[in-house]
């Protein structure tokens, strides 16, 4: 099982997308351990986004993704990495494939809608930053072995 950190971006809270977004994690089959609605502060946007300083767009994602609240969730799952990457879709919205979350909602590499780890490490690191382990929930759905092999 894979852990990934999701983000329903400030952009896409806005614009009404919480329930969409959500709902397409859900389908694809990722088992939700923890959800929150959340204002972030900037410290927890600068340790989030860590590895981005010093990039030409590091000052501005930080802003935006502390611009309003944003949905944080903690998803699990066989592959969870990639295949919530693939269900995101291209960073840059205008190279994400028709489909995806950025390819049917966004134009704009800098209003992208939602974020998800890049890696298992990176995975279980960020869910760590935005909950404790006694908010995450432990639990099984009768339908898993359906989605699970
Ligand atoms: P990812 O979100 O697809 O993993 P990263 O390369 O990790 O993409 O970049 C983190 C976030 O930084 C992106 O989702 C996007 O919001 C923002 N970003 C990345 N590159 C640029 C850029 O060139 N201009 C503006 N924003 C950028
Ligand atoms: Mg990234």
């Amino acid at each position: 099982m894979e852990r990934t950190l999701i983000i329903v971006k400030p952009d896409a809270v806005q614009r009404g997308l919480i329930g969409e977004i959500i709902h397409r994690f859900e389908r694809r089959g990722l088992r939700i351990i923890g959800m929150k609605f959340i204002q972030m502060s900037r410290e927890l946007a600068e340790k989030h986004y860590g590895v981005h300083v010093g990039k030409p767009f590091y000052e501005g994602l930080v802003n935006y993704i502390i611009s309003g609240p944003v949905v944080v969730m903690a998803l699990e799952g066989t592959n969870a990495i990639t295949a919530a990457r693939n269900t995101m879709g291209a960073t840059r919205c205008s190279d994400a494939a028709a489909g995806t979350i950025r390819g049917d909602f966004g134009l704009e590499i800098g209003r992208n809608l939602v974020h998800g780890s890049d890696s298992v490490e990176n995975g279980v690191k960020e869910v760590s930053f935005f909950f404790s382990e006694d908010e995450l929930v432990a639990w099984g759905r009768d339908v898993d072995g359906w989605i699970f092999e």
